[in-house]
């Protein structure tokens, strides 16, 4: 069983991620983490923060000369602004934030409730799935993520390979499959910034290269859709989760709904044993099971609710009312919340994979997949 758990304050020394249940024998690739961690710092709109901070992964534990124990994983990320001893305490909470409920929920302070439920927390998450994203590839699966949607101008995604996409994106200022969009959005975000408001928007990810049978029909919390929902709604600001044709399911027919299924043995050496489905409105799971089509995520992220402009709030010591507390801010950070759905689904993928072909080592998972395709073929 793959899990994760993460700890570490936003302006405390350190986020780390606890990796346990992660097989033996994977040579990790720190670079390509890194990579990711940088991207999740990037995008048009991010703030101040991120001019301080060079977000990069270190191995505490788990590893010897670069490749996996099998044992626990200890991931961490150094926070440069380390500076929580000598911060105040928060006396006007933020709508929309922690800061209020979690305040009175501990009967504390919301500087103690701000610090942990901080989207910084998610580098750490970005580094998990770093991990998990590399035993995927050892399989040809490969993952990645853009945005659909930014303060309501709608970007659409594309068809194409996976690495074809991962180009466009890249070329993109705000990470969406229409670069030549970038203006108009990224215009948004500076007139929007200058008003003191924020932004939210949607982002997709796409999961290749996956065999049918991953997750199960046979308990509720084994479901693949089930523990993906949960992974990437407990992503901060994350309002929607969205699988497949999502939402617009439920304004359609059945029949323009539902994927036909066809058999051509001319294909069944490969991963779809022969069987072939000329949509993917189910975003590539049936009933919690993946079915070898490509996974489609999609996601809602609200604008931050950190507004330069504050809304009203309510001083917890007097009880007056004020304006909620500012310090600094994102415009907008759905850039970013694409490469951290990414990293989450990554990991609940791997997780499925593990659950499937074991997880002692990568050596005994590939010989499980191969067993496993060959049953499954020879049926
Ligand atoms: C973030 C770091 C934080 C915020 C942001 C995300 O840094 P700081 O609070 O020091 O400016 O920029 O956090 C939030 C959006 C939030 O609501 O707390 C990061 O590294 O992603």
């Amino acid at each position: 069983m793959l899990r994760y758990w993460t700890a570490g304050e936003s302006h405390g020394p350190a986020l780390i991620a606890l990796v346990d249940g992660f097989p033996a024998g994977l040579a990790v690739d720190k670079p390509a983490i890194d990579h990711e961690l940088v991207r999740r710092q990037g995008g048009y709109g991010r703030g101040g923060r991120q001019r301080i901070e060079t977000d990069a992964v270190t191995f505490l534990s788990g590893l010897w000369k670069g490749v996996t124990l099998g044992s626990p994983l200890a991931l961490e990320v150094i926070n440069k602004d380390a500076k929580l001893e000598r911060l105040e305490e928060v006396e006007r909470p933020r709508p929309g934030h922690a800061d209020l409920p979690g305040s009175i929920k501990h009967l504390g302070g919301v500087r103690a409730v701000l610090e942990r439920a901080s989207a910084r927390e998610t580098a750490a998450r970005v580094a998990a799935g770093g991990l998990a994203r590399q035993l995927l590839s050892v399989f040809g699966i490969e993952v990645a993520g853009w945005v659909t949607e930014l303060g309501g101008i709608v970007l659409g995604g594309r068809e194409g390979p996976l690495a074809e996409l991962r180009r466009v994106r890249d070329s993109s200022a705000v990470y969406s499959l229409h670069p030549d969009r970038d203006p108009e959005v990224t215009g948004l975000i500076d007139k929007v910034g200058k008003e003191g408001d924020t932004l939210g928007g949607v982002v997709e990810v796409r999961v290749d290269g996956l065999p049918i049978g991953l997750g199960t029909h046979a308990q509720w919390d084994r479901k693949l859709d089930g523990r993906l929902a949960q992974a990437v709604m407990a992503v901060q600001a994350i309002k929607g989760v969205e699988i497949g044709m999502g939402f617009e399911a439920a304004r359609r027919r059945g029949s323009e709904v539902h994927d036909p299924i066809e058999y051509d043995a001319a294909t069944r050496g490969g991963p779809m044993l022969g069987f072939a489905r000329p949509t993917n409105n189910a975003g590539g799971l049936e009933a919690g099971i993946t079915n070898g089509q490509p996974l489609v995520v999609r996601a809602a992220m609200k604008p931050i609710s950190t507004l330069r402009k504050p809304l009203g709030s309510v001083n917890l010591r007097t009880k007056d009312p004020e304006e909620a507390a500012y310090e600094r801010s994102d415009v907008c950070a759905v850039s970013a919340a694409s490469v951290i759905v990414e990293s989450v689904v990554a990991f609940e993928v791997a997780a499925a994979l593990i659950d499937k072909f074991g997880g002692d080592s990568v050596e005994e998972m590939r010989g499980r997949w191969n067993l496993y395709h060959d049953l499954a073929r020879s049926r």
